[in-house]
């Protein structure tokens, strides 16, 4: 708990090893602790709502590797499913039963996908979903949200959020010019800054691309018609609405946030929960548009592993267990309360922060405001959430090592959970106002 001198020597240790191996020690930036300082934790393993670190250190989590694990670690129906998959054969490069059990109950939840393919990342399903969409509407150019961050494809590193805007990085090297000069930048929440691309490029846009409900600058809402104006606005000009629901499907509400906010998209990105914790995308949309993917049209996109059936299955138990009654609008008051939690004990420390939760997910940052755009979530003070999130670890609370992240809740996280994070949060804001 606070104040307790938390042993970290083993994952130290890790850490130095793995820094023989992979760049920055890690297969992924943001896992990093590069934003926050100190070395990052090895985990060992996980049950719940909790992880455990080679140290033997054990912290509610709520990072759930980043989304996926809406379920908590280790469900016995999710293990059991990937056991009993296994044991059938791990991959077999044909179509299976389990795919199409998988995208059946996906579709279920949201019609707007007729037609859709899996594949193993949100990356790979954003990167192809953008290419479906250019040759569909037969235009190169796209248009993202400064902040918003769908994956490392070339095109779309361009003011990304997340790993990127964690790191400051300009972008990324290696990265030729000529490739993301087809790629605009707009401002979340501002519709304005997507007419005047159009204007500028007319005729010449195929997509634009939004996070709904933005997970990668902090959490930010869409304000109330901005959603609805990108509807309206993409309609106009004869270009395609691509929602990267990567992390908001499942999350926001059981049907994303085309569901939660009622305007359908045409394409849709999916991602993270869908796999329940194993290697899983997808993307998927209206049939005219999915039909010129191949083999059906001549849009190649493939991929060895894509609908594997191990992963299939965690995905249809995870999805199982999430859609039955009652359990998404109990995430959603757990995910509520945490908010709550974080906007109260700031404000009764006189630390200026703002807090929200949109279904499973909730997100704070130490700003005056509300963030609503990428220039306005860049504001939050980083020196305080860095104290503020390893005095979290410290009181058993493991939160995204980054300000430009969102939190997550899983049906494990209980009231001793929320309660033991209120008393971790009461703790840490005493620490950071000492
Ligand atoms: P992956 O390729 O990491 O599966 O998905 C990329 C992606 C696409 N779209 C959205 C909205 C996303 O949030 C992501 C990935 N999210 C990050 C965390 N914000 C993954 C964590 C990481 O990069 O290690």
């Amino acid at each position: 708990m606070i104040g307790q001198v938390r042993e970290t020597g083993k994952s130290a240790t890790l850490f130095a090893r793995a820094l023989e191996l992979f760049p920055g020690g890690v297969n992924s930036p943001v896992r990093a602790f590069g934003s926050v300082g100190g070395s990052p934790l090895f985990i060992s393993h996980g049950g719940g709502a909790y992880v455990i670190d080679a140290d033997g250190n054990r912290y509610i989590d709520h990072v759930l590797s980043w989304g996926p694990l809406v379920l908590g670690h280790a469900h016995p129906a999710v293990v059991r499913a990937i056991a009993e998959a296994a044991g059938h054969g791990t991959s077999f490069g044909a179509p299976t039963t389990a795919e199409i059990e998988l995208a059946e109950l996906i579709r279920s939840h949201m019609p707007s996908l007729e037609r859709m393919r899996m594949v193993n990342s949100g990356t790979e399903a954003v990167m192809s979903a953008i290419r479906v969409a250019r040759a569909f509407a037969g235009r190169a150019k796209i248009v993202k949200f400064a902040g918003c961050y769908h994956g490392h494809a070339d095109l779309l590193l361009v003011q990304a959020g997340s790993g990127v805007a964690t790191l400051s990085l300009p972008d990324s090297p290696g990265v030729p010019a000529p490739t993301v000069a087809d790629t605009l930048i707009a401002r979340y929440n501002d519709a304005d800054s997507v007419e005047a691309l159009f204007r500028a490029n007319e005729g010449a846009i195929a997509a634009v691309i939004v996070e709904p409900v933005a997970g990668n600058m902090g959490l930010v809402l869409p304000g109330d018609t901005f959603l609805s104006d990108l509807r309206r606005i993409t309609s106009e000009h004869g270009a395609l609405l691509v929602f990267d629901e990567v992390m908001t499907g499942f999350r926001v509400a059981l049907g994303g946030a085309q569901a939660r906010y009622g305007v359908q998209p045409d394409l849709t990105t999916l991602g993270k929960v869908i796999g329940g914790g194993l290697p899983v995308g997808a993307f998927g949309g209206r049939r005219d548009i999915m039909e010129r993917v191949a083999p059906a049209g001549p849009v190649y996109q493939a991929g060895t592993l894509s609908g594997n059936p191990v992963a299939m299955r965690a995905g249809l138990a995870t999805l199982d267990e999430l859609t039955r009654d009652g359990v998404q609008e109990s995430l959603e008051r757990t995910a509520a309360a945490l908010a709550a939690t974080m906007s109260d004990t700031a404000q009764r420390h006189g630390v200026p922060l703002h807090a929200v939760s949109a279904g499973s997910m909730f997100g704070f940052s130490f700003t005056d405001g509300p963030a609503t755009d990428w220039d306005t979530a860049a504001l939050a003070d980083r020196g305080r959430f860095t104290r503020f999130f390893h005095a979290m670890l410290d009181g058993g609370v493991y939160l995204a090592p980054s300000p430009f992240e969102a939190a997550f809740v899983s049906t494990a996280h209980g009231d001793v959970e929320v309660d033991a994070f209120a008393t971790a949060a009461a703790g840490a804001f005493e620490s950071i106002t000492a």
